[in-house]
């Protein structure tokens, strides 16, 4: 099928990776001339108000006496046959199983023949966590079975997905996440001997450890000059800034909250910190790589698919805080060292990561799909 396609994109709408990479999907078909609808419980953070070439769609959740629980998966369904019984839809792109991929499901059984393709994109909870929980699992698995198309930002992510749900038959395509090196682009290094900038960006919730970012920074302050910056927010914050008391750092950490403006804050870093827990890919630490910042990480799920280890950052294991602090303070004391993975690491983002070769392949799935 060639020309204008219409597109849903159904995300939550948070500063999380899924949010940011499903809103950008929307900018960059919507720029390549296809409609774009976009539903969501909010208008997302990438989404700006002058953004009018994506149709932005609320889905409010109305709570009756009797919802204990107001049911937004059966809202989104509606939103949707809504929308595609004025404007049909040729294809609903989901972010998130779920309930994404369900309520998709709904809409084109209610929309019967006329109903959308579904292509689901997976990012990782909904797998790791939702997904193998027995209250959802049923329906997740269902939902991903029933999808047309199914894409993963990483190879551990399919393997995870198989294994965990069972789904070896059901094919899983892996599209990485991608990044805009037009917008993110590359900053020059800092001055060697300057106070060093160690930042991290996330949405502090517990699978970030923040607390381990803040006991690495602490051993690396303890040696020589440095700040911490961390931009976001989330139900660990309360935690994180207990532990900044505790260890008397205040004076040197930045608490930015949520940042619109991600690029200036990297431009000024030194290093990236996401000593996470589990990680299906890790978008924040590829715009760091983007802009030039090395990423020092744990070695977990897909992060190394991301971040070459030792080229464009450096990878130890889950935890291993006081390893994290001795990689932070070995390349902050090695310019030389420092400059090359800073290349390295914008050079991975383009040739792996860009933005326009990312958005090729889900324009072929999208046709692919509406030939078949
Ligand atoms: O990590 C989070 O808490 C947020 C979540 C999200 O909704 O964006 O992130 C997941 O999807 C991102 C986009 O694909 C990935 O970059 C993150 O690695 C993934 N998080 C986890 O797997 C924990």
């Amino acid at each position: 099928m060639s020309g204008r396609l219409a597109i849903g994109i159904c995300c939550y709408p948070t500063f999380g990776g899924s949010g940011v990479i499903a809103t950008e999907i929307g900018l960059g078909m919507a720029r390549r001339g296809h409609r774009v609808h976009l539903f969501a419980y909010d208008r997302p953070a990438r989404l700006s108000d002058d953004e009018a070439d994506v149709i932005f769609h609320r889905v409010d959740v109305r709570d009756y006496p009797v919802f204990h629980h107001p049911p937004y998966a059966l809202a989104m369904s509606s939103r949707i046959v809504d929308v595609a019984r004025h404007e049909p839809l040729d294809l609903v792109h989901v972010h998130y199983a779920v309930p994404h991929a369900t309520s998709a499901f709904l809409a084109r059984e209610i929309l019967g023949a006329d109903g959308p393709r579904i292509v689901t994109t997976l990012h990782g909870t909904d797998i790791t966590l939702i997904g193998r929980d027995p209250i959802y699992r049923p329906v997740a698995r269902f939902s991903i079975e029933r999808s047309d198309a199914v894409t993963v930002p990483s190879r551990w992510l399919a393997e995870e997905t198989r294994r965990l749900l069972e789904l070896a038959h059901v094919p899983i395509e892996v599209v990485p996440n991608f990044v805009d090196p037009e917008r993110f682009t590359a900053a020059p290094p800092r001055e060697p001997g300057d106070c060093a900038r160690l930042v991290h960006v996330s949405n502090f919730r517990a699978v970030k450890r923040v607390e381990d970012v803040v006991a690495i920074f602490a051993g690396v302050v303890a040696r020589r000059p440095a700040r911490l910056v961390l931009v976001g927010d989330g139900p660990e914050m309360g935690r994180v800034e207990a532990l900044v008391d505790a260890l008397d750092l205040r004076r040197h950490v930045d608490f930015l909250g949520e940042r619109h403006d991600v690029r200036a804050v990297l431009a000024g870093a030194d290093l990236f910190l996401l000593p996470s827990e589990s990680e299906s890919f890790g978008v924040a630490a590829l715009e760091a790589q983007a802009v030039g910042v090395p990423v020092i990480a744990s070695h977990v799920g897909g992060v190394p698919e991301v971040i070459a280890d030792g080229e464009t950052g450096l990878l130890l294991p889950i935890g291993d805080v006081a390893g994290m602090t001795e990689a932070a303070l070995g390349l902050l004391a090695d310019p030389e060292r420092l400059l090359r993975m800073r290349a390295a690491a914008r050079a991975r983002a383009i040739e792996h990561f860009e933005i326009n070769a990312v958005l090729d392949r889900y324009e072929a799935l999208y046709r692919r799909l509406l030939a078949s």
